[in-house]
């Protein structure tokens, strides 16, 4: 059965690959499954019918047959369940892998999430300079981190897994911050990631959504 999605009709990103259906295209692709994609604009997102799929009224949803799901990373999680190719095999290698899953949502997003607000939201405040500081210190400490355990591996535990996916995908948050440029081992790594062939096509796929072209090929 084909898998409908949700995206934004007119992406604020404007088709940088930054909005959070990129994340499940990208793992769609990965496991060679096709998908439809609806499009919904802003007020759309927050009427009933969308919140009965998402009760946040956001995107991305996914829906298959009798299924709803809502979040990123649950939706990434039960694609790589269903499917080969974004999970290994090994339990234990599974495990780890869902760790590095939890890690890029729970421990490495937050604090990129929060400049992200503060550069929209908070910029006309008088405490914004400071805040901004703050808050880059934090995602430093995280990036700093990371780089240290990724040292020269391409993969943050063997083969590329899910985890190295959505650890891409939330590092991909900071493009245009000059951050990542900080630390050459994880612009390498969002690097790989970004040369990937299914992401290439989810990204085209999302892109043209804002251009209203076709993607290539
Ligand atoms: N934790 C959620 C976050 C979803 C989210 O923030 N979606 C954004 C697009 S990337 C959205 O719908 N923003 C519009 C809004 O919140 O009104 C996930 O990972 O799916």
């Amino acid at each position: 059965m084909t898998p409908t999605i949700t995206a934004f009709e007119r992406s604020p990103d404007r088709g940088k690959g930054l909005a959070r259906d990129m994340r499940v295209r990208w793992a769609l692709e990965e496991v060679g499954q096709p998908y439809d994609v609806r499009l919904l604009s802003f007020s759309e997102m927050k009427e009933p019918a969308h919140r009965a799929l998402h009760p946040f009224g956001q995107i991305p949803t996914y829906e298959e047959g009798d299924l709803a799901l809502f979040e990123s990373g649950a939706i990434v999680f039960h694609i790589a369940e269903r499917h080969a190719g974004l999970l290994p095999d090994d339990a234990n290698a599974q495990a780890r892998a869902i760790t590095w899953m939890f890690a890029a949502l729970n421990t490495v997003e937050p604090p990129i999430v929060d400049r992200e607000i503060a550069t929209l939201v908070e910029c006309d405040k008088t405490w914004y300079e400071q805040r901004l500081l703050v808050v880059e210190d934090r995602i430093r400490d995280r990036l700093g981190e990371l780089s240290s355990r990724l040292g020269d591996a391409n993969w943050l535990d063997g083969k590329f897994s899910a985890g190295d996916l959505l650890m891409v995908a939330v590092l991909r948050m900071l493009n245009g911050s000059g951050m990542l440029d900080e630390y050459p081992n994880l612009s390498a790594y969002v690097a790989r990631g970004e040369a990937r062939p299914a992401f290439k096509r989810a990204f085209d796929a999302q892109l043209a959504v804002f251009t209203g072209k076709p993607p290539a090929g």
